[in-house]
């Protein structure tokens, strides 16, 4: 099978990409306090020795200062990209540099280059798979079967992934133990609301230039992503409409004082439209010819499947891009719908993304971090299967976020910890 060549024998002005891509990499690590303070741990004592890390994640500046700590903890690290527009290509230059790290991850390749450089991280035979999305995981469980004896395990990072990973593990068909990075709590009640909240309006407000105040939001899905969305965006001073199928989700934001309604009616009375579903053809041609003119549609879930493009292309007399990274869809009686990003996760896949803050970035990657040295020296002990974070893991990074902070914690005394742990005490 043919495989991707690393990033730094594919593109030009490597010199100056390496300057600019460590110049990021150094901004970020400077601002993640956790991933620092294990940095000190990992290089004393380089518990991954031996290990290769095989990784698909959005490779940009804070990815970068998770793989180059792998790399100080002892492993050869292999990583791509987990979408063909988050990656920096000069942080791919950068990467590539380090003598145990290869990337291959290069922006704005296609599907076939895609999985090209997917097979040349799994070429380097990885003992160890860090994921965003599961296109590792499952490209080795279906292409590369023999290489699962000798995986301790993995990680995945995103909800996405993880319902994949769900749906694999009810099947009996995953065999390694993945951690379910996603839903501990020091990744998706940070992660998902603040990070994804915050630089998926930041993305789309320096996309269009245009303002938040006063404008109708419509939200898709009140999952940790979506209310993150609303939450921020009615602290923007717009108006925010939540849609969901869920009706416990749906009560909470209605709980919450978000209007909520069904697709088919907030379609015309969308000014921005933000899909966190998770799921696909959330918004289809049932919607489009309903909406105002000159909307802006915007994807913050992983896959770029929630807005269904060819319903739009197909509903469309002509196309163009409007401004770097808006593609103007013009419909039969002369409406106009702005697709951001094309319909990609807009907070990575836009032209000026740049992901998630540092700060929660190196919360869930802090996370990745001591799930990766967990398997490396524990590894054994866990099943094939998904697997959650264990607690001490977890509350581990707390610890050291807190510490960073200089935020003080109150400990239970002797007598709270027996009150809590007694079922005799009454009135
Ligand atoms: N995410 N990564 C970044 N490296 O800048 N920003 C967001 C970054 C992750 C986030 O953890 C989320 O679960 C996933 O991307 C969706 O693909």
């Amino acid at each position: 099978m043919e495989t991707a060549a690393p990033i730094s024998e594919r593109v030009s002005d490597v010199d100056a990409k390496h300057e600019s891509g460590r110049q990021k990499i150094d901004w970020a690590r400077e601002h993640m306090p956790i991933l620092s303070a294990l940095e000190d741990e990992f290089t004393a004592e380089r518990p991954l020795s031996g290990e290769v890390v095989g990784m698909a994640l959005h490779v940009e500046a804070k990815t970068a200062a998770l793989v180059e700590l792998l790399a100080e903890g002892g492993a050869e690290v292999a990583i791509t990209g987990c979408n063909p527009l988050s990656t920096h290509d000069d942080v791919s230059v950068a990467l590539d540099a380090h003598e145990n790290i290869t990337s291959y991850a290069e922006h704005g390749i296609d599907d076939t280059e895609y999985y090209e450089a997917i097979d040349a991280v799994i070429d380097h035979e990885p003992t160890i798979t860090v994921d965003d999305g599961g296109d590792l995981v499952f490209r080795i469980h279906e292409e590369y079967p023999e290489l699962v004896e000798s995986i301790i395990g993995g990680t995945e990072e995103t909800t996405t992934g993880v319902h994949r990973l769900r749906a694999m593990d009810a099947d009996g068909a995953l065999d390694y133990p993945m951690f379910n990075v996603n839903d501990t709590p020091m990744k998706h009640l940070f992660d998902n609301v603040h990070g994804t909240g915050e630089s998926a309006l930041a993305n789309i407000a320096m996309t269009t230039n245009l303002s938040w105040a006063g404008k109708t939001v419509v939200v898709a899905g009140f999952g940790y992503c979506g209310r993150g969305v609303a939450k921020k965006a009615r602290g923007q001073n717009a108006h925010v409409i939540v849609t969901e199928i869920d009706p416990r989700r749906a009560l909470e934001a209605h709980m919450e004082g978000y209007e909520v309604t069904s697709m088919d009616d907030a379609a015309e009375r969308g000014d921005v439209f933000v899909t966190t579903t998770g799921n696909r053809d959330v918004v289809t041609a049932d919607h489009f010819e309903d909406m105002k003119d000159g909307v802006v549609l915007a994807n913050a879930g992983h896959f770029d499947v929630e807005i269904n493009l060819e319903d739009l292309r197909n509903l469309s007399v002509n196309e163009r891009e409007v401004r770097e990274g808006v593609q103007e869809y013009e419909l039969a009686d002369g409406s106009r719908v702005n697709v951001l990003a094309e319909g990609r996760l807009v907070n990575l896949a836009s032209p000026v993304s740049l992901g998630h803050p540092v700060e929660v970035m190196d919360q869930s990657f802090g996370v990745q971090a001591v799930c990766v040295r967990e398997l490396a020296t524990h590894g054994d002990g866990y099943d094939d299967g998904l697997h959650d974070v264990p607690d001490a893991l977890d509350r581990e990074v707390a610890e050291l976020k807190l510490d960073a902070e200089g935020i003080e914690l109150d400990e239970l005394t002797d007598v709270q910890r027996e009150y809590m742990d007694s079922w005799q005490h009454g009135t």
